[in-house]
Order: structure tokens, then sequence, then C-alpha cells
């Protein structure tokens, strides 16, 4: 049978499932770029930019090894804008085609679609399993069955099991599993972060640049400076400077924040990874590589395979064990909408307008910014799982919603009650200070907790405390926090409870022409 072969814009992987078993001379490959994917949230303009030049390159690779592709630009006479509608054009338009064949999406509004297909079409539609992860949705379905509550530490014990990744026969390598207590140093004065290899741009990027910038100029974020890697090779590129020059330090500044610097240690890999670019396996592999060559110490390649076989299967596996229900919770009922400095940066609060400024320009802020700033203020300030949801599947380039709605939803929110983290990440300015220079500069003390220059993180956090003290004390490792509550008389309260909804209430949101 001839197959109508269907990538999306996130299955760049030579190897993705659907091209397996691909016939030359009968099958075809569809890509298409299609305002329904590009729209359904208004993303960042670098993660579009990012996702069709890297589109149109992995085409042109496939072309060249004789696959016969057929794609769709955005700006193509015909394109009907969907990727239903595509593929539909693509049977009416070539001949001989009888089935279509494509690997399992990673978000569950575009795969509850899909189901849909074999009937819309009248054709047979395979869908495969995309065994581009460690740890396949069965297998992680049954990891999880029985258990209570799932833990991403000991599911990573078992995926260090499986993969073999530093271990030492049955044991982990160095005698513990984590290395995380070393990884939490403040950066030393005068540190200077790693330079990261620039990427040339092709007539093909300069293309979909211009493209982007005119139809979706408007979206958040700036094009300016866009510094991704489109193909595999510069992918690759970028993962084998990471190892050599970042992956060091890595574990000892994974925690640490800086004014102007972006990057710090983290790797930058995360949107190669989703977009299919770099595989999972590889970067840890090289990364336990140079820790066996004496190159990097165990505490930074034990963190950073921990981020890849640990966190990102563990949040891949409850995305897909509790969705659709997941998103539909809201644990600590927050209802405040999304105040308009998460666009505009415009806000006195500097650690916040530094993570701001930061996504604007690169479509990215690293993973201790997302959870401990613009992450921790919302979970605070109790804004609704809707709106920042939103804004964290739309300004980042490794957005997916697999990936994106448990972090947010779960670790950052507590929206999911505890499944994905134990306890909230709730913190007051002290941590921010503590792991950043941010206060330094800002107008706020972060010493300060109550009046007109205190730190809003410090009264937002005892807020915070005082309104869900119903559904979180009872949780056991929240009791030292709520045993400092404790210690605050009735009129502290009041004073941090009126300042809180003083500042809260103040905050302009909903502006409208803001996204
Ligand atoms: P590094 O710090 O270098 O880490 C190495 C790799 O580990 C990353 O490339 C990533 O693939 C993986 N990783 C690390 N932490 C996580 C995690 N918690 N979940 C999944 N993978 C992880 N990650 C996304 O890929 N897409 C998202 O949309 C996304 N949204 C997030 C939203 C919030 C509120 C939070 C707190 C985290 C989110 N993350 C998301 C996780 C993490 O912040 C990013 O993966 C990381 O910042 C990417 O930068 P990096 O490649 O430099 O990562
Ligand atoms: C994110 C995205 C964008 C912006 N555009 C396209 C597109 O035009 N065509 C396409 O096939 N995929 C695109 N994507 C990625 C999809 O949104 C992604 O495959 C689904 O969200 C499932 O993860």
């Amino acid at each position: 049978m001839a197959a109508l072969r269907l990538i999306l814009g996130d299955q760049l992987s030579r190897g993705v499932s659907a091209l397996s078993g691909l016939d030359l001379d009968a099958d075809i490959v569809l890509m298409a770029e299609v305002m329904s994917e590009a729209s359904y949230v208004r993303h960042h303009q670098q993660k579009i930019a990012f996702l069709f030049s890297a589109m149109r390159h992995f085409a042109a690779d496939l072309e060249k090894e004789g696959i016969r592709v057929r794609y769709v630009g955005l700006d193509d006479s015909g394109n009907s804008g969907s990727l239903y509608g595509e593929v539909e054009r693509a049977f009416a338009e070539c001949n001989g085609l009888d089935e279509l064949i494509v690997t399992e999406c990673g978000e569950y509004r575009l795969a509850e679609e899909m189901a849909g297909w074999a009937d819309r079409l009248g054709r047979p539609v395979e869908i495969r399993e995309d065994d581009r992860f460690v740890c396949s949705l069965t297998a992680f379905e049954k990891w999880a069955s029985g258990r209570k509550t799932l833990r991403m530490e000991y599911f990573y014990h078992e995926m260090r099991k499986k993969t073999g990744l530093l271990m030492d026969g049955d044991d982990p390598e160095g005698g513990e599993w984590n290395y995380d207590t070393e990884n939490r140093k403040k950066l030393p004065k005068g540190y200077r972060p790693p330079t990261r290899k620039a990427v040339r741009h092709d007539d093909v990027t300069k293309e979909v640049l211009d493209l982007v910038a005119d139809r979706f100029g408007d979206h958040f974020g700036t094009l300016d400076g866009f510094g991704y890697g489109v193909t595999r090779d510069q992918a690759l590129r970028q993962m084998d400077d990471f190892i050599e020059v970042s992956l060091p330090k890595f574990g000892d500044y994974q925690d640490a924040m800086a004014t102007g610097e972006d990057f710090l240690n983290h790797s930058l890999l995360s949107a190669y990874l989703n977009a299919g670019l770099l595989l999972p396996m590889e970067i840890c592999e090289a990364a336990e590589e140079a820790y066996k060559e004496g190159h990097v110490p165990l505490n930074a390649a034990e963190g950073f395979i921990r981020q890849v076989i640990g966190w990102r299967e563990f949040i891949r596996g409850v995305y897909w064990l509790k969705m659709p229900a997941y998103k539909e919770t809201n644990t600590l009922k927050a209802d405040r909408p999304l105040p308009d400095f998460y666009w505009t940066g415009e806000t006195d609060m500097h650690c916040v307008a530094e993570v701001v400024r930061s996504t604007r320009d690169n479509a990215y802020a690293h993973h201790i910014q997302r959870l401990m700033v613009t992450g921790n203020f919302a979970l605070l300030a109790g804004i609704t799982p809707e709106a920042i949801n939103e804004w964290y599947l739309i300004v980042y380039a490794d957005a997916y919603e697999w990936v994106q709605l448990p972090n947010t939803h779960g670790m950052a929110i507590f929206a999911d009650g505890g499944v994905v983290g134990s306890k909230p990440y709730a913190a007051s300015g002290a941590y921010i200070n503590r792991m950043s220079d941010y206060c330094s500069s800002c107008r706020f003390k972060v010493t300060r907790k109550t009046g007109e220059d205190a730190c809003p993180f410090n009264y937002l956090y005892w807020d915070f405390l005082m309104r869900n003290e119903q559904r979180l004390r009872g949780n056991h490792r929240m009791g030292m926090m709520f045993k400092n509550l404790d210690r605050k008389s009735e009129g502290e309260r009041e004073e941090l409870k009126a300042q809180a909804r003083t500042f809260l209430d103040g905050l302009p949101s909903g502006t409208k022409g803001l996204y």
C-alpha cells in the first residue's frame, strides 16, 4: 500500500516512527506550515521561526535522500490552513495513495482530533508510537499503577537502571542517585559564564524570519538576535559545545540567576530535543562520556542526566496519564487574571522584569527563572491556571503542551494538588536573593516584609500561606512554613494581607492590545 506519511513540526527526527519502512517509490512525506498550528496560541515569534526553518531544512534533507516530499509553505497557494486540510488535499491531489501514517503527536488537543481522521478521510490511518523517549507511555502507566503518589525520584532510579547511565553494576555511580545538594551554589563574584557559539543563518532561515516578521510580527517576542540552530548538524554542534564548555559547572550553578546573564551554564538544548533534532539518549551518553573521561564532575553529569531521563520523561508520563482531566484542576482556586507585566516586563520587581526580558529576547528562560520567579509569582498571586498555562505555552521555543503543562500547572502553581510535586514551590524574596544578584539592583528591599518599599514576594508569600492555610496546613512538608506563620501576631497577619491585596488589586491586567 502506498502511504502518505505526515511529519509534524516537532517530529524532525530521521528515525521518527512515521518514516520507518518508507517505500521510496510509492510513499510521499507530507509536511505543512499551517495557520491552525501556528496560531492555536500566539506563539513567540522565535518559536515559529525556529520550527518553520527547521521543518524546511528537514524536508530538504529528506529530498536529498530521494524521498518524495510534499512541503506546503504557509503562503503557498491552496494552503488550507490546517493539518487535516493538508492531509485531505494531499490525498486528493496525489495519485495512488492508500493510507496515512503518522507518529502520535505531543498535544492532547491534536491527538483527539487525529483520532477522528480515519472516519473523516474514509481511509486507514496508522498512528504509530513516538519511540523517541526513554520510557514508553505503556511502561509509565505500568510504573504508575497502584502507586498512591508519583514521585520523580523513584521513577528516575528506574530510568537509570533501564538505560545503564551512570551505573556501577546495580548501584549508582559514586554511591548516590542524586547529587542535587551540591547543585545550589551562588555564582562567585566576577564569574564569567561561557559564551555561546553563534549560529550562521542561511537564506532559508532569512526567508523564514521575513515571513514571521510579516505574518506574526504582532506576536510576543522579538526576532532580533535569533540564535537557534535549525538543522540536526547545528543542534549537534550546540550539544558538543555545551558538553565541552558549559557542562563542567552545570551542576554547581544550576539554580543560580544573574542580571543580564540569560543562559549561565544551561544547555539550551530543550528546543532541539522537543522538536526532534536531538535525542535524549545521545545527549545523556555524551554527558556520561565526558564524566568518564574526567572532563566533568559527577554532580554535573548526574544533574544533567536527571533532568533529561528523570524530569523530562516523568513530566511526559504524567501528562498522558492524567489528561484531559489534569488541565481542569484548580486545587488552590486561583482566580486572578494575568498581570500585564508578563507581556511588557514593565514592573519594578527587577527579577520579574529580567526574566520577562530574557523570555522576550530569546524565547528562553532557564528552569529556576521559570519556576522561582515568574512561576512563583503566579503561585503566590493566585493567577488562574488557564492564563498562566497559556502564557508558558506561548513564550518559550521549547513549549509543547506535553512538557509545558505539568511543569506549569503542577510544578509551578500546584493546581494539580500534588501530582508532580509534593508541595508548592512557594518562596519569599529571600530565596531569590540567595540564588541571584537581582535584589541588589531592585527598587524594593528584600529585607523588608511590609511597607511601601518591601519586596512584594515577601508579603505575597505570607498572604499565600494564609489564603491557602486550610488546604495546605496538613501537608507535612510545609510544617516549618506554617510554624513560622504561627509566630505572627494577628496584627502582623492583617498588615500582610492588606498589603498583598492592595498590591495585587493595583496590577494592571487584561490591557487591550497585549496578546
Ligand atoms: P537545562 O537546564 O540545560 O536542562 C537539560 C535538559 O533537561 C533540558 O533541555 C530539558 O530537556 C530537560 N529538562 C530539565 N528540566 C525539565 C523539566 N522540568 N521538564 C522537562 N524537561 C526538563 N521545558 C520544556 O522543554 N518545555 C516547556 O514548555 C517547559 N515549560 C516549563 C514551565 C515551567 C513553569 C517550568 C518550571 C519548567 C518548564 N520546563 C519546560 C522545564 C525546564 O525549565 C526547561 O526544560 C529548561 O529550562 C530548558 O532549558 P535548557 O535546555 O537550557 O535546560
Ligand atoms: C508549534 C508548531 C507551529 C508553530 N507550526 C506548525 C506547523 O505549521 N506545522 C506543523 O506540522 N507543526 C507545527 N507546530 C508543531 C505542532 O503544533 C505540534 O506538532 C503539535 O502541537 C503536537 O506537539
